[in-house]
């Protein structure tokens, strides 16, 4: 709907059978914030990963190859880029229908595009891409997403990527920093060295002066990044307070940081990596976790907010419980394997049903800037379906629904509830 409208017309009871195509417009005119993608702005050159062999090496893809094609990870991995791009594109578009969510999802993206998602060769999908410069490819996928502003992944500890803030790559006010902080939280030992590295004494154990260094060295990051939040994403093991270093680190230098940036901590818990290590990054599964650790955190730091994504579809109701006993804690997204036509719309309805709009539906997890199309696609054609369904049964039991209040809904979940819990702090 335009802005143009009387104002009246947003405030009309609407009928029943008008409330599906509404919200869908509304869904469709309102430009989300995607809260957390592996993206990069076109300052940060390489890491920052587009075109029709990214999309369709993507590891959700890679394991798809797996189960149907008699290559093996080893023989894989020999290939060059563009010859796993050409293995998955003869096994998953061309000898079958690519019907499963994440191929169709490549098929929407080139649809999208003006490309034809049915060639039998990829060479007029490469070329057409390498005609593109990646700043035309930026603006095309955030339009055709929906999206005005997108959070991304931002490890200090990556040699790559810190090469990028020492260089000052310009920023782009589309993308937003996460500040995260797996190596130091899930691998302390290993990455030690990377600390020192850059001018931090701390130690194995994380004793000595190593607490008040780790703080130092959010510090310093969190004034170069200017995150919207730290992150980290955590194993189905994962236990608050125990007696390890991730305890130790979390509550002497990563909870008071957050406190005093008035950072909230995004945690995504329920990761089990590496669990078949030859399929590299698609070698990760997923496993229920005990969420007593987040009722600890958030009870016994009510002054710090948590923004949480669980896993494990298993998961999902305990988060909705917590979520109504912790105002400190706002579910997130329906992460990676959850990321489904079927689960977001189970996964949706109970939210709404249990915490109204105080929650943040969906993120992308984009690597690839194309995937931002056909995930925001996805995840319209989802809500969408529920957000009509919530507000029709509130229509038949007695409360008329207009477009102002779907508007305000719409704009809550998916841009509001963001800004207002990690809203950008000012220098
Ligand atoms: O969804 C993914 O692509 C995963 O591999 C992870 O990146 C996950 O989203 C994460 O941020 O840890
Ligand atoms: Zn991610």
């Amino acid at each position: 709907m335009s802005g143009s409208e009387p104002v009246d017309a947003d405030r009309v009871a609407m009928r029943s059978s008008e409330i599906p195509s509404e919200v869908d417009a509304i869904l469709q005119s309102t430009a989300f914030v995607d809260i957390h993608t592996h993206l990069f702005p076109a300052s940060f050159g390489r890491l920052g990963l587009s075109g029709i062999d990214e999309l369709l090496t993507y590891h959700y893809l890679e394991a798809e190859l797996f189960r149907v094609s008699d290559v093996t990870p080893e023989q894989y991995w020999q290939l060059a880029p563009a010859a796993r791009a050409e293995a998955i594109w003869q096994a998953l578009f061309v000898a079958r229908a690519p019907i499963s969510e994440a191929a169709r999802g490549v098929v929407a993206s080139l649809d999208a595009l003006g490309l034809d998602a049915s060639s039998a060769s990829l060479t007029p999908i490469r070329e057409a891409y390498a005609a593109r410069s990646v700043e035309a490819r930026i603006d095309a996928a955030l339009r055709l997403a929906g999206v005005s502003e997108v959070v991304m992944t931002n490890d200090p500890l990556d040699p790559d990527e810190v090469a990028c803030w020492d260089a000052h790559a310009a920023p782009d006010r589309r993308f937003h920093a996460a500040l995260r902080i797996d190596r130091v939280l899930n691998d302390w030992v290993a990455h030690v060295p990377a600390l020192s590295a850059q001018g931090y004494r701390v130690d194995a154990a994380a004793g000595g002066t190593s607490l008040a260094e780790v703080r130092r060295f959010l510090d310093a990051w969190i004034a170069r990044m200017r995150p919207r939040y730290m992150a980290v994403s955590l194993p189905d093991t994962f236990t608050y307070p125990a007696s390890d270093v991730r305890t130790v680190l979390l509550d002497g230098a990563i909870l008071p940081a957050c406190a005093d940036h008035r950072l909230p901590l995004s945690l995504m818990i329920g990761v089990r990596r590496q669990v078949n290590p030859a399929l590299r990054l698609a070698g990760d599964a997923s496993g229920r976790a005990d969420l007593r650790a987040l009722e600890a955190l958030c009870a016994r730091w009510p002054q710090n907010r948590f923004l949480v994504s669980v896993l494990s579809r298993e998961n999902q109701h305990e988060l909705c419980v917590y979520a109504r006993k912790f105002a400190n804690l706002l579910p997130f997204g329906c992460w990676w394997f959850l990321n489904n036509g079927s689960l977001v719309e189970e996964i949706t309805r109970m939210r709404l049903e249990m915490l109204g709009t105080s929650f943040i539906p969906q993120h992308s997890d984009a690597r690839v800037l194309e995937q931002l199309i056909y995930k925001w696609r996805n995840t319209r054609r989802s809500v969408g379906r529920v957000l009509a369904d919530s507000f029709r049964t509130m229509a038949d039991d007695g409360r008329p629904v207009t477009r102002a209040d779907i508007r305000a809904d719409v704009e809550r979940l998916f841009r509001g509830n963001f800004e207002r819990f990690a809203p950008a702090v000012q220098p």
